[in-house]
């Protein structure tokens, strides 16, 4: 195989890095040098007491090896988690789009998928109370093309010159460094406060969106509008979704900050297992298209990216579906080194004049000459195409490419004038020739000035529920801002999205209220509450909680059951090991009460057992109502309904008891499958 095809492209993903892939594992150990080492516990000395000597190149080595390990983490994003995995379009796009990854059903593109929190430091808690970044790289044969959006469909700001005065803001306060990972503090809430574009963003920022269940169960969104090009060079706009196909789920602000201590890996360890336990996390691309004629026809500007085209009015048609089906070898090497950026594009795929998209097409390819420490990032395997490229980019820090011959010219004589630009109709990008005119100019469209309308739409759109959350969210981060005024304007701005809204959190910080005034909007979004997802039981976690004398039986037919709806059951008890249930079943408990905590479960089958087991009983307790409390669904057999005898948490929607089982097998299915049972009324 040349050079050629297995590392600078023509071959796959993983065969191209299984070239760099390397085991230690069994292997003499060795200087970078290649010289086998002898001693790596004892440093070089003058004698036995006596001080270190610098000709130990071993020990310089390793240290300075060591000194230098960390790179800069990313100013935005920096938590992230990654997994590789393909992608394929259901039906040819040419009508819209000449890409060649979304012409051929067969055709199966090679993905690598980073998830992560915007606001916190690498190693914060996972269930911050933030956007997530849903960043995928297409390894298409024409080239990267990078979709780097989030799990919510609009920004903070319109330019991206504010971009970094809202991170600012939402960074920790420089003067403590304090909160990690949070924006309820006041610098977050005075720009939200005097920059009221952030008005849509926030209340996306304030709903359960931001709180996600998992990785697996959030939709993804381009936020920006792009051009879809084809071969007649039309040119279309679109937007692009991610919709998961296991629906789209969160958890509650309790449980989330519980999680956070509990387990602050999370998010990963979830994305994680689903991989290695062959359940591969789906999400189907959507794109939601407008033609060129139709750009003037809509009530608010399509480029300002504080505006979603509602689903209602511009369908989202599903075009594809991308699956995760491999976890990295390696993160620093794989997740921390990927390099995204939103300038990557192929052929079909092109750029509007969203002042926010134009600005990130600068910061991408700045940030990563920082952070990954000189040009050449796009050498790493991480980041190399598939497909071959050649041009005349030479040198540079960490140059690994050995381009031969004196040439690095163009135009030259001496190479025959290569490597050599291609016409577009071979396959050459040439960007779409849109017409620009008007005067150079600081300024913002006047149609990009409705800051209000669709925040309307968005709370008009939620589900009861998903309306007490927001309320909750806005009175939790107002009530950990000192400012009075910030919270009053905070308030003020909010009663123009709702008064209920604003009314609603500004008695919870002893704020003013507002007048109640009516904001004339009253279209809303059946597409945007998480009520009308897709709710299914497949790899929902459940906590069985086990106790000595269990009915054994009935127990295991119930675990079978859900066993067979793709369900995940893990047992806990009050010690490690065998417990012993009737009838010579017998289960090992993965966890004890100690080590395992309802937040980091979906469900809970209160099994228990003997009466005399009163320690399990106690600690059971406790779990159970935490569970009840966070509105998720509980199974209980004849004995665990000792444990349902609080707030009357037996007779509540969502909580199945036992009897025959097969159909409380069947009952409690459905239950885990609701998600979370809101109409239960919590004491
Ligand atoms: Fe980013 N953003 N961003 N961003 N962004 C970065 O690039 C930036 C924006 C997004 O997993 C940085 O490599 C500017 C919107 C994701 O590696 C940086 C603006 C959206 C990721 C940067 C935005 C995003 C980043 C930091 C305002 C959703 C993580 C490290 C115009 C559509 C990608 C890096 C990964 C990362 C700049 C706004 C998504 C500094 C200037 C809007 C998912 O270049």
């Amino acid at each position: 195989m040349s050079n050629d095809q297995n590392v600078n492209g023509n071959s796959s993903k993983d065969e191209q890095l299984d070239k760099f892939r390397t085991d230690d594992r069994g292997k003499q150990l060795t200087t970078n040098q290649g010289v086998k080492v002898s001693e790596d516990e004892f440093s070089l000395k003058a004698g036995v007491r006596g001080p270190t000597l610098m000709e130990d190149f071993h020990f310089r080595e390793k240290m300075t090896h060591f000194d230098h390990e960390r790179i800069p983490e990313r100013i935005v994003h920096a938590r992230g988690f990654a997994a590789h995995g393909e992608f394929q379009v259901y039906e040819s796009m040419k009508e819209y789009t000449k890409a060649g990854f979304l012409q051929d059903p067969s055709k199966k593109t090679p993905v690598f998928v980073r998830f992560s929190t915007v606001a916190g430091s690498r190693g914060s808690g996972e269930l911050a109370r933030d956007a997530r970044g849903f960043a995928t790289k297409f390894y298409t044969e024409e080239g990267n093309y990078d979709l780097v959006g989030n799990n919510i469909p609009v920004f903070f700001i319109q330019d991206a010159i504010k971009f970094p005065d809202l991170v600012h803001a939402i960074k920790p306060e420089p003067h403590n460094e304090m909160p990690q990972a949070a924006t309820a503090h006041d610098t977050f809430w005075d720009f939200v406060a005097n920059n009221q574009e952030s008005a849509h963003m926030v209340m996306w920022a304030m709903s359960d969106r931001a709180i996600p269940r998992s990785f697996r169960m959030m939709e993804g969104f381009g936020v920006h509008t792009f051009r879809f090009v084809n071969d007649q060079g039309k040119s279309h706009f679109v937007k692009f979704h991610w919709k998961p196909v296991l629906g789209t789920h969160s958890v509650v602000w309790d449980e989330a900050q519980k999680i956070n201590g509990k387990d602050p890996d999370f998010h990963r360890r979830d994305l994680w297992e689903a991989i290695e336990n062959g359940d591969y996390p789906e999400y189907e691309l959507g794109v939601q298209v407008i033609p060129e004629e139709d750009e003037f026809r809509f009530d608010f500007d399509i480029l300002d990216p504080t505006k979603i085209w509602p689903e209602e009015d511009v369908p989202v048609k599903l075009i594809g579906k991308m699956t995760l089906n491999r976890n990295v070898d390696n993160v620093f090497a794989e997740t921390e080194q990927v390099a995204f950026h939103p300038g990557h594009v192929v052929p079909g795929i092109d750029f509007t004049n969203d002042p926010l998209l134009q600005g990130r097409l600068f910061s991408y390819t700045d940030t990563q000459l920082i952070r990954l420490g000189g040009p050449n990032f796009h050498e790493l395997p991480i980041n190399r195409p598939v497909c071959p490229f050649h041009n005349n980019q030479r040198d540079g820090y960490g140059r690994q490419t050995i381009n031969k011959g004196p040439v690095s010219y163009h135009k030259n004589s001496l190479a025959n004038n290569t490597p050599s630009p291609t016409s577009e109709a071979e396959g050459g990008f040439k960007h779409y020739e849109e017409k620009v005119e008007g005067r150079k100019i600081q300024a913002r469209s006047d149609s990009f000035n409705d800051h209000f309308s669709q925040a309307t739409l968005f709370w008009n759109s939620m589900s009861k529920p998903e309306k007490e959350h927001m309320i909750h969210a806005f009175s939790f981060e107002l009530g950990k801002v000192q400012s009075e005024s910030v919270q009053q304007q905070v308030v003020d701005m909010f009663a123009n999205v709702s008064t209920e809204l604003a009314h609603g959190f500004a008695e919870a910080i002893g704020a003013n209220p507002p007048e109640a005034h009516d904001t004339g909007v009253t279209k809303s979004s059946p597409a945007l509450s998480q009520e009308n997802t897709k709710k299914k039981p497949e790899t929902r976690k459940v906590a069985v909680l086990v106790g000595k004398d269990f009915n054994g039986p009935e127990v295991l037919a119930v675990l079978d059951s859900l066993k067979a709806a793709g369900i995940q059951t893990e047992i806990v008890s009050s010690k490690l090991g065998k417990i012993k249930g009737s009838d010579g079943a017998e289960l090992n408990a993965d966890f004890t009460f100690l080590t395992a905590d309802s937040v980091l479960f979906d469900a809970v089958y209160a099994v228990g057992g003997s009466d005399e087991d009163k320690a399990f009983y106690k600690e059971a307790a406790y779990f159970v109502y935490e569970a009840f409390t966070h509105y998720k669904p509980i199974g209980a057999t004849q004995e665990g309904k000792k444990l349902l005898n609080v707030d009357n948490m037996e007779d509540s929607p969502g909580v199945v008891k036992g009897g025959d089982a097969n159909n409380f097998a069947n009952d409690f299915i459905e239950a885990i499958s609701a998600h979370r049972h809101w109409d239960r009324e919590i004491v």
